[in-house]
């Protein structure tokens, strides 16, 4: 496959630290917040958003994380039984009256996030959930966006995002594969 680099480490990190700069402004302050990440990537982003924030703003930002697992035959085609499942909600704080920022690193359906967004409203009544994502990369099946976007790739459906980073991977790069 054709293999064309997207973003590298710096102009990722760079990404991070914007997106942390939007948060705070947004919400004008940390204090009402949650960062919860959607695993397996999008936990790790979202600890290095809460780190950012926390060296911004002085005082600590609460973090959880959700796993959520896309049921998809083939990763790379579109089914029509395809359905995500939550499978763990690491949310050790009350959510009533708090602001969630979701993270996850690729926005594609928009079928996880909507997961996501039930797993949380099952645990009380946020005044609002926002949405973090390193990639938004198009195709959404559902009325979902992001509030927070680190790069926008217009992708075909059977392209694919190849998001590693250092946590998880020993290096940070966002590629696309082209067959
Ligand atoms: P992640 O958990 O870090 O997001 O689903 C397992 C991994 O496969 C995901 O890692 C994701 O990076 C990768 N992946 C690539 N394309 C897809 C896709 O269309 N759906 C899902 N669920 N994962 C995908
Ligand atoms: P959804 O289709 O629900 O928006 O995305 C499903 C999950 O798969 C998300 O967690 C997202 O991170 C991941 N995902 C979807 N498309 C891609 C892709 O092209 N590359 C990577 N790395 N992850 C993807
Ligand atoms: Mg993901």
């Amino acid at each position: 496959p054709q293999i064309t680099e997207l973003l590298d480490s710096t102009s990722m990190n760079r990404a991070l630290t914007r997106i942390a700069h939007e948060i705070i402004e947004r919400n004008k302050g940390i204090d009402e917040c949650i960062v919860v990440g959607i695993k397996t990537r999008g936990a790790f982003l979202a600890r290095r958003l809460a780190e950012r924030i926390e060296k911004i703003e002085g005082k600590p930002i609460r973090t959880g994380e959700l796993d959520i697992t896309l049921y998809r035959d083939d990763l790379s085609t579109k089914q029509v039984n395809d359905e995500a499942q939550v499978q763990q909600v690491d949310i050790d704080y009350q959510v009533s009256d708090q602001k969630i920022v979701l993270v996850d690193d690729v926005l594609y359906t928009g079928r996880t996030v909507r997961a996501a967004l039930d797993a949380v409203m099952d645990l009380g009544r946020p005044s609002q959930i926002q949405l973090a994502v390193l990639i938004d990369r198009g195709h959404r099946e559902l009325p979902i966006r992001a509030d927070y976007v680190g790069k926008n790739i217009p992708t075909a459906s059977h392209e694919r995002i190849v998001v590693n980073l250092e946590e998880v991977d020993g290096q940070d790069i966002v590629a696309i594969h082209k067959e």
